[in-house]
């Protein structure tokens, strides 16, 4: 697999050469400073291609080119919209950057209610809490019906909460669920935006009558409509799964198990539709097994998000270390090795560590943590590529013996 590390441009605190130096081989990133929906010019694309390829590296991956929300919930402006997107991909295209990921997620993308769940040993990573994020649906949104979507214990839990949670967990609850963990990926809400409840809570609002069928055909529609020019620039558009795979806040989610995947796979049934497999999303959900899904859409896969999280009881769930839980990162590498080799791969979020915490890095994007990670991965990539080795001397020796027997028996 490739090499690639996410990279937030030329104002990231972690430098272009201080990736050289840890063995990354390509870029992960986007044009972060350019408004959602707006055209991505030939001129910005190739400015930071050339940027990053004058530090010996090259851009993989464009992660993400936003997908609006009115492409999402059919707005009057998708179509203007879908134009543009088409108009940003053929640039990409003709820069030669081919692999993009996107996500389709209303409103909100990742979830977590905490960035430093403390470890043991000193350090912190990020984790999800139902009962807190229950909290933040019911007693902070205040969305209409929310009661519904919980069972009476984890309301019971929640009434329990909110005599006990002070204003600045609640403060930093709504910091870290819409603003810290968004504002990087999504652009819907920034730092620094003035009441992210109520920008929020319009946002929910468009969504109104959107059940996952109407999300799907709408989904349809962008994929059918972008098709023509992946194929004729070779595109590989990847799809991120919805992070956490389940329903939130009364939203629909249509990338969370094996039959949306085949659905949405079908739905467009173009090579160039393809997947982001993030084994840290799908692990997150007890029902995925990441290993059979790996098995299944290693070939529609174009690009690799290597993490793993492990799910604790009453469906809250941590990110754990890439050696251990649900993600099974040493099979899945041996898995795509095997059926579609040499992808690109970063490793997604680390821990935090060793001073990470002060430097102000996106949330989930330490350096770090993600170095160690990485350094994991690097090792598991290596043991898969020998047994692979291993094995194609074997085939090629025993078929060899095979045939020199048959040849004396004749
Ligand atoms: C979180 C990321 C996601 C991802 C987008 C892709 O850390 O994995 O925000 O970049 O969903 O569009």
């Amino acid at each position: 697999m490739e090499k690639t590390w996410r990279w937030f441009g030329r104002k990231d605190k972690i430098t272009l050469p201080m990736l050289r130096q840890i063995g990354v081989e390509g870029i992960v990133t986007a044009l972060h400073d350019v408004p959602n929906g707006e055209v991505w010019t030939i001129q910005a694309i190739e400015d930071l291609k050339n940027y990053i390829q004058s530090f010996g590296l090259r851009w993989s991956v464009v992660e993400s080119l936003p997908v609006c929300e009115a492409i999402k919930y059919a707005g009057a402006e998708r179509d203007a919209l879908i134009e543009n997107y088409k108009e940003s991909l053929a640039n990409l295209g003709k820069a030669g950057v081919r692999t993009v990921c996107y996500n389709f997620m209303p409103v909100i993308d990742w979830i977590r209610t905490d960035l430093y769940y403390p470890w043991a040993d000193g350090t912190s990573s990020l984790y999800f809490d139902k009962i807190r994020f229950a909290y933040f649906d019911m007693k902070i949104l205040c969305r209409e019906d929310s009661q519904s979507d919980y069972t009476q214990e984890e309301i019971d839990l929640v009434d329990e909460l909110d005599k006990v949670i002070t204003d600045k967990e609640k403060e930093n609850l709504v910091d870290t669920i819409i603003v810290k963990t968004q504002g990087f990926v999504n652009g819907n809400i920034k730092e620094g935006d003035i009441n992210p409840v109520a920008i929020f809570k319009r946002l929910l609002k468009l969504y109104d009558g959107i059940d996952r069928d109407q999300l799907r055909e709408n989904m349809r529609y962008f994929l059918s409509a972008i098709m023509p020019v992946c194929d004729e620039y070779g595109i590989n558009m990847c799809v991120h799964p919805d992070d956490p795979p389940f329903q939130v806040l009364g939203l629909p989610r249509i990338v969370t198990n094996e039959e949306d995947i085949q659905w949405f796979l079908d739905a467009v049934d173009n090579i160039h539709n393809g997947l982001t497999f993030c084994a840290g999303s799908l692990s997150a959900g007890e029902h995925n097994d990441t290993r059979t899904l790996a098995e299944k859409f290693a070939k529609r896969t174009h690009f690799v998000h290597l993490r793993s999280t492990e799910a604790m009881a009453g469906g809250n769930f941590i990110e754990s270390s890439h050696l251990e839980g649900r993600g099974h990162l040493i099979e899945l590498i041996r898995i795509f090795e095997k059926n579609n080799p040499g992808l690109p791969m970063r490793v997604d979020h680390g821990r935090m560590m060793l001073g990470d915490e002060d430097k102000g890095y996106n949330a989930g994007y330490s350096f770090h943590g993600r170095m160690f990670a990485l350094a994991q991965v690097d090792g598991m990539m290596a043991v898969v590529n020998d047994e692979l080795k291993m094995e194609t001397i074997t085939n090629f020796i025993t078929k060899e013996t095979y045939e020199r027997t048959i040849q004396h028996s004749r």
